[in-house]
């Protein structure tokens, strides 16, 4: 299977399990549901899921038993950018190509969503089956660690307090690491988990998810001022407009894609360990890089 193709299924699988397992939009309090439902069905590339399917398959699991643990990365992922996009926050009007959740339904129904999200990605992890090696109460702590004030909530504090300041290089890659890299390498981390994964293995993808979310991080800095509107389906340009620090910013756009390619590369030798069942996750490392959106 191509890769494109192979993306595309699994964003399609991916999609159907996120339809099966949130409550439905009638379900009362309808509202809320609806809303969830608006922001998590927006059209996100749906990367953390897919990740965290590939590692599952990299470390001779299934589909089937890493699917719970996608749609929690999924819907953690979706709460951040609903809460991320508020007028307290980033304050942004468009998200994944379609108005932010607080443009149609309102900043208080817009915080709940966020919060509800937030609530369910645990609801699936609970619900995830263990393996040999580790529990629901494993993948609970993962995901905990990383959505809590030590990773991304953390990364957000960083960001909030260094408004209108510029910030030096290394307090740029604590935030990356922190909004970013430690999302996407927990996605990777609960897919092996789910594939009952050597320590072994659970380290050379937690190396490869680290590398991997800060060449995702750099790029999307790249992408804000070198793509339109139309194509990122969210605000272009945005922080320039503001006057946030990026690695463009601090280094210009040639020595920030020679990084995110040095990163690319580097995430890609932390796989070796993993030999050809890995071939997939090196695929999308290689395509992350050159993403246009
Ligand atoms: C909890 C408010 C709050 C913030 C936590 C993660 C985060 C910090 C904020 C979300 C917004 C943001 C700029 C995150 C950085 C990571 C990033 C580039 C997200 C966009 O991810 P994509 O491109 O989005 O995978 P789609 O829409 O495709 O899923």
């Amino acid at each position: 299977m191509t890769l494109k193709s192979y993306l595309a299924a699994r964003a399609k699988e991916v999609d159907a399990a996120l339809d099966r397992h949130l409550p439905k939009k009638s379900a009362a309090p309808a509202t809320i549901h609806a809303a969830m439902r608006y922001t998590v069905f927006a059209g996100g590339k749906r990367l953390r899921p897919i990740l965290c399917l590939a590692a599952a398959e990299a470390c001779g699991g299934t589909l089937e038993n890493a699917m719970l643990p996608a749609c929690a990365v999924e819907v953690l992922h979706t709460y951040s950018l609903v809460h991320d996009d508020l007028p307290c926050m980033d304050d942004d009007d468009l998200r994944r190509g379609r108005p932010t959740c607080h443009k149609v339904y309102g900043e208080g129904m817009a915080v709940l969503t966020g919060d509800a999200l937030l609530t369910e990605a645990f609801l699936f992890l609970a619900q995830t089956p263990a393996t040999k090696r580790y529990s629901a109460k494993d993948y609970v702590a993962e995901l905990a660690l990383t959505g809590g004030s030590r990773h991304l909530i953390g990364g957000q504090v960083l960001d909030l307090e260094g408004e209108g300041q510029k910030a030096t290089k290394a307090r740029l890659v604590k935030i990356h690491e922190a909004k970013t890299a430690a999302l996407l390498m927990s996605s990777l981390r609960l897919g092996a988990m789910t594939a009952n994964a050597t320590p072994k293995q659970l380290e050379a993808l937690t190396v490869f998810g680290h590398a991997l979310g800060h060449a995702f991080q750099v790029i999307d800095d790249i992408l804000d001022v070198t793509q339109s509107t139309e194509v990122l389906g969210k605000t272009a340009g945005k922080d320039a407009a503001v006057e946030k620090t990026t690695y463009p910013s601090l280094m210009g756009l040639e020595k920030s894609r020679k990084e995110a390619a040095k990163l690319t590369k580097q995430a890609m030798d932390a796989l070796k360990p993993l030999g050809k069942s890995a071939d997939r996750l090196h695929e999308i490392a290689a395509y992350l890089l050159e993403r246009e959106y």
